[in-house]
């Protein structure tokens, strides 16, 4: 029983405003599915999409949201190869590349040429009924339900493949910079769940309570150390710094002193995308230490696959609190402001 009208917050320029109104209810096309969405999450990169803060348009005017868990209501042609009527399914940034292509190949779907992204070239799941290409939905597993499952869908998604990328071995320690933020708490769970030890890097009390109650063994405060780059080499015992730093925060500064406080051989991994950043890596050092520096872009879909059954079986958990869609605006702003320890979690249904 799929309504012809539905609530959506669409937004129609680059800064909003953002408006929470009636819309109607799309009829999905070759490949697609329509999905029933329960519960979105908020991701930053919605709020940066809405600013039009980033080096890249987006479609206008916008639904957002990538992080959907709903179930499957009707199919488009073709789409029955992928999925069924009443299956669960996560919608996540990824909404559809090629799958031909060289990049497809190599499972770097994200880096597909054609590539399309939910809540960004194409309406999101900041709606009750959202078109999706079928081969790219994320099966949820039984063992999670939707609404803890929609933060995994790029939050988890993200720092999952995040921590992939750092190439470390057990026991060896992580910086998580934003350890406190959607992605920061899902981080520190990841890779501890891989037998890494956490340095946490964020601000305030609430979000080193969070950090540490998931694992993070030291906490750094960013706002109140002033002399970070020691501090955070100070929390490992023989005082060269952590084996990695997975940026994972929305502010520039996060990248000024992630590659001072590295120990030789260390991995930056940028994952936080804050607007007009360059790092600044001296040549001489960045040799001498012999850093890498890589870049982590989303994931693929078996990252989708494997992250979400990482949570199912009770190895991370999702710091959430669950508002209803009309409050987004107001989730924006807390968002703006870096109060929100964890994610929020949208309710379609209010
Ligand atoms: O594929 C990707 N690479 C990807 C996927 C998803 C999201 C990238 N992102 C990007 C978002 O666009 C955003 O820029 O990651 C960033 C973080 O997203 P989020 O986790 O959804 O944002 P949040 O919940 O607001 O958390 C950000 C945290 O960073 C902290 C804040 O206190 C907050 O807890 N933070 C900031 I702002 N500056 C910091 C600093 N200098 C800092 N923490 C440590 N040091
Ligand atoms: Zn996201």
């Amino acid at each position: 029983n799929v309504p012809k009208e539905q609530t959506v917050a669409i937004f129609r320029q680059k800064g909003g405003p953002l408006s929470v109104e009636k819309a109607p209810v799309q009829k999905p096309q070759k490949g697609e599915a329509l999905v029933h969405v329960i519960y979105s999450g908020v991701c930053h990169t919605d709020l940066h999409a809405m600013l039009g803060d980033w080096p890249l348009d987006n479609k206008l005017p916008l639904i957002g949201g990538h992080e959907g868990a709903g179930v499957v209501v009707q199919l488009g042609p073709g789409a029955d190869e992928y999925v069924k009527v009443g299956d669960r399914v996560g919608i996540k940034w990824l909404a559809d590349s090629c799958l031909k292509c060289d990049q497809c190949r190599r499972g770097h779907e994200p880096n597909c040429s054609q590539a399309q992204c939910s809540g960004f070239t194409m309406d999101g799941s900041f709606q009750q009924y959202a078109i999706a290409s079928a081969r790219h939905l994320t099966p949820i597993p039984d063992s999670l339900d939707l609404e803890t499952a929609s933060p995994l869908l790029c939050a988890g998604v993200t720092v999952y493949r995040a921590v992939k990328e750092a190439r470390l071995t057990p026991g060896e320690t992580v910086a998580i910079v934003g350890a406190g933020g959607g992605l920061g708490h899902l981080a520190v769970q990841y890779a501890v769940n891989a037998g890494y030890r956490v340095i946490a890097i964020d601000s305030g009390a609430e979000k080193e309570k969070l950090a540490r109650s998931l694992g993070a063994e030291a906490f750094v405060d960013f706002a109140k150390e002033k002399d970070l780059v020691q501090a955070v080499k100070d929390t490992t015992a023989d005082k060269q710094g952590p084996s990695a730093a997975i940026v994972a925060a929305s502010g520039g500064k996060a990248y000024e002193q992630a590659l001072d406080y590295l120990r030789p051989r260390g991995t930056l991994v940028a994952v936080g995308l804050p607007p007009d950043t360059n790092i600044q890596a001296n040549v001489f050092f960045t040799v001498f230490k012999a850093l890498h520096i890589v870049g982590s872009y989303v994931g693929n879909r078996q990252d989708a696959i494997e992250s979400l059954d990482i949570a199912g079986r009770g190895k991370v958990k999702v710091i959430h609190k669950t508002v209803g869609l009309s409050s987004l605006p107001d989730i924006y702003d807390q968002m703006h402001a870096g109060k929100i320890a964890g994610r929020i979690v949208l309710d379609l249904d209010k």
